[in-house]
């Protein structure tokens, strides 16, 4: 018989679709949620999201008190021709969970831990470089995986009006991004953000920096965003950077980026 709550909790989960490795692998990403597990073993508020994610077994479903590991929305293949799987299995299970994990580690046993990346995002200047690159990089890739789609999709009419507003034509916007997109200098990424006033705009950020940080230049809400560190794109595109930004057109997630600019406005 199992000696501790731990080795009890271990006992009972063998019985699901994970296999006992996976499952070891997992409690020890969730030192923490393991901790607390023990602490209000019983308090099943706490209780079942730890089971929940443990449960999964997957990539995605880690939950740390609200910062948790998205499922990737789409299978690796699924973006195909323009992102090849290789980049996307390596991108998503490699770099983006690196970063997530990474960001855990930085905030494991602080205040932050529980407060929402947003928040965090506001003061980043009164954070350590670890929060900020790695905070970055799990919250912005989260954002480019639920804007692509393998699905091609029209720019819904209300989005289209906003873009022209601020843009002139639909057309300049995307010579915009798609420049910005294409001429960051060495690692970042590029945005369509809306600002404080309701004005849309296009901007870039070096590193994993976003416009949600309070040392960015340009401040907004991200509405659409793209990856163009060389992780995201090299293994098909080698250096042509512009065809990875000119694919990017056909594999947005409008709807996506529509609602983004819905939940803002209200
Ligand atoms: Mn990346």
């Amino acid at each position: 018989m199992p000696e501790n709550q731990v080795d009890n909790f271990i006992y009972l989960l063998k019985g699901t679709l994970c296999t006992f490795q996976e499952i070891l692998i997992n409690l020890n990403n969730f030192k923490m949620e393991r901790r607390k597990f023990i602490t209000v073993i019983g308090a099943t508020a706490l209780a079942a999201p730890v089971i929940s994610s443990i449960a999964s077994c997957g990539p995605g479903n880690e939950t740390f008190e609200g910062h948790n590991f998205p499922d990737l929305p789409y299978d690796f293949n699924s973006l195909e021709p323009y992102i090849d799987a290789r980049t996307m299995e390596l991108h998503y299970s490699k770099h983006h969970k690196g970063y997530f994990d990474k960001f855990i580690a930085a905030v494991e046993n602080t205040e932050l831990i529980g407060t929402p990346m947003e928040q965090i995002f506001a003061g980043i200047r009164k954070h350590t470089d670890a929060v900020r690159n790695n905070g970055g990089g799990y919250y912005n890739h989260a954002l480019y995986w639920e804007n692509m789609t393998p699905v091609r999709m029209e720019v819904p009419s209300d989005l289209k009006k906003a873009v022209e507003k601020d843009f002139g034509t639909f057309d300049d916007f995307r010579k915009q991004f798609s420049s910005a997109a294409k001429t960051i200098f060495g690692s970042g990424w590029a945005w369509l953000a809306i600002n404080d006033n309701g004005k849309l705009f296009v901007t870039t950020t070096p590193n994993q920096d976003n416009p949600l940080m309070d040392i960015s230049p340009d401040k907004g809400v991200p509405l659409l965003t793209i990856d163009v560190w060389e992780h995201a794109y090299y293994l098909k595109y080698q250096n042509r950077r512009g065809e990875y930004v000119d694919n990017f057109w056909n594999i947005i997630n409008w709807e996506t980026v529509n609602k983004r600019l819905e939940k803002t406005l209200k």
